[in-house]
């Protein structure tokens, strides 16, 4: 990582911050809260405020253990809130159906956000971006017994794969998420943050999602950071971190702290 040089300073401004909408009664950290579509578009429409430039939308919880939502529940929950939405800011649509991301970008979203990594002949098909994510296994199992044998190889050679995919489809636009949470222990989604200069190395804009989850809590001293609520510093911490490593996009439930961050680094540059 190449903390503190000016090269990390200069990468650090062109960063995207991710503002995170979760139309949903159970994701694991704001389930429930912006359930209700007026709730979920004022939300976004405060998290662009706060400036955010990509708002993404979803309407399927992929926590841990999370059931799956039928399609026509979760186009009834999203396709407003990406038509509200797309007006203010750039929408992507956090689906891991191909009929909800093909309605979405109808409605205006312009960002495939595929945290099955298998989405991006669908992005090409509708001439939207992609976000191809590493996971080992569906929510229902991933977090049961997340084995590698060397995590941040595979992880890479994963991503790796979803560029060739994407130059075979025709995607336009492409950015690589490594998946923290997603089947992997602490030790794994460390050892992926450290090595994060490794993923930005494969060359395609890299997409950090650490917002709130629970490794987060796992290192905090007892009792600090039980609450996903509760780990918007350690988020925080994180984030900078994976922006000095060449992060490009970050998404977070908190757009604020982060914005301030980013206007820090850019007086620091004047
Ligand atoms: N994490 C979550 C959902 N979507 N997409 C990408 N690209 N990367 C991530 O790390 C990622 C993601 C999980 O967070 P959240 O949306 O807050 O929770 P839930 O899935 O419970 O709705």
């Amino acid at each position: 990582m190449r903390f503190g040089s000016s090269t990390g300073r200069e990468d650090a401004m062109r960063v995207a911050v991710m503002g995170i909408v979760n139309v949903t009664p159970d994701s694991f950290s704001d389930g429930g809260r912006y359930f209700e579509r007026e709730a979920a578009i004022a939300h976004g429409l405060e998290l662009v405020s706060e400036g955010a430039t990509i708002v993404d939308v979803g309407g399927e919880s992929t926590r841990p253990g999370a059931l799956e939502v039928p399609e026509d529940e979760e186009l009834r929950r999203v396709i407003p809130v990406v038509e509200a939405l797309s007006g203010a800011a750039r929408v992507s649509i956090d689906t891991r159906k191909p009929a909800v991301a093909r309605a979405a970008v109808r409605a205006g979203a312009t960002i495939v956000n595929d945290v099955t990594g298998q989405l991006g002949p669908v992005a090409a098909d509708c001439g939207a971006a992609w976000v191809a994510m590493h996971s080992q296994g569906d929510p229902q199992t991933m977090q049961l017994a997340p084995r590698y044998t060397d995590v941040v190889g595979e992880v890479a050679g994963y991503l790796e794969e979803r560029l060739e995919i994407a130059a075979r489809y025709g995607v336009g636009e492409v950015y690589l998420d490594p998946g923290i949470g997603f089947g992997k222990t602490v030790e794994h989604n460390l050892q992926l943050l450290a090595n994060l200069d490794r993923i930005v190395s494969l060359g395609a804009p890299v997409l950090i999602g650490l917002s709130r989850k629970s490794f987060l809590a796992q290192l905090s001293p007892a009792g600090r950071a039980g609450a996903p609520l509760d780990r918007e510093d350690q988020t925080l911490g994180a984030n900078i971190l994976a922006i000095m490593a060449g992060a490009r996009v970050v998404r977070v439930h908190e757009v604020r702290p982060l914005r301030q961050f980013l206007g820090l680094l850019e007086a620091m540059r004047k």
